[in-house]
């Protein structure tokens, strides 16, 4: 069985998972699920209904950290963590500055920056507060040159390529200034959006964006 990419193509957690398919040359199906449904199937497959989710020869995996470590394990080709211990550790802790420190404290914007919503001032507060921490701790640890962990190509820049412009973007819709402005974005999404994975996701995520778009005129 081939491995089943779940979830839609404009949701971050997604394109990483699918970045690092592309960037292992893994093969690999899609099946769009959007989110908001409860039904029990799809919870026996992700049980907080969320996206992504992956479908593999001997069943369903959530959450894209326990997904994107099942890849490397299952499909060693193209590896993206580094053989050595201390290294892989030092790629996975970029992963949750990254994802638990920066990107759920932005997550709060969300609503306001991409879906018509309203962000209390208070959330707004939280996030001024929070993230810069965050990202002063991530510049200590982040290289960029020209990878997020160093010269090469690892699952930490799977994350960083998705998450740092959705961060930087909802930050400059919501709080008119960019949080992650001493980080070196700009330079390094111009080196990323280069190659030829990403230019599939890119392009991947702006179908889906028109379709989800439709769906909402519909509603
Ligand atoms: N920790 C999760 C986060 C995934 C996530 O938040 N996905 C969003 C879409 S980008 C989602 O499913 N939201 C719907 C919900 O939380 O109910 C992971 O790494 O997979």
């Amino acid at each position: 069985m081939t491995l089943k990419l779940c979830g839609f193509s404009v949701s971050n957690y997604y394109c990483k998972l699918k970045l690092q398919l592309l960037e292992k040359q893994v093969p690999f199906e899609e099946e769009l699920v959007w989110v908001g449904n409860t039904h029990p199937k799809l919870m026996d497959r992700s049980p907080l209904g969320k996206v992504p989710f992956l479908d593999t020869p001997q069943g369903s995996i959530s959450e894209s950290m326990a997904c994107a470590e099942y890849i490397e394990q299952a499909y060693p080709q193209h590896p993206l963590l580094p053989a050595d211990p201390f290294q892989a550790a030092k790629v996975r802790e970029l992963i949750v500055y990254l994802e638990l420190h920066m990107e759920l404290v932005a997550r709060e914007l969300y609503p306001q920056a991409f879906f018509g919503g309203q962000v209390t001032q208070e959330r707004q507060d939280f996030v001024r507060r929070q993230l810069p921490k965050a990202v002063t701790a991530f510049a200590r640890l982040a290289s960029f040159q020209p990878f997020v962990a160093g010269t090469e190509f690892t699952l930490a820049d799977c994350a960083a390529a998705i998450h740092l412009p959705l961060i930087s973007s909802a930050c400059k819709r919501v709080l008119g200034e960019d949080l992650l402005a001493s980080l070196p974005v700009k330079d390094y999404m111009a080196h990323i959006n280069t190659r030829a994975s990403m230019v599939r996701v890119n392009a991947d995520r702006q179908v889906n964006a028109q379709e989800m778009a439709a769906l909402r005129q519909k509603r």
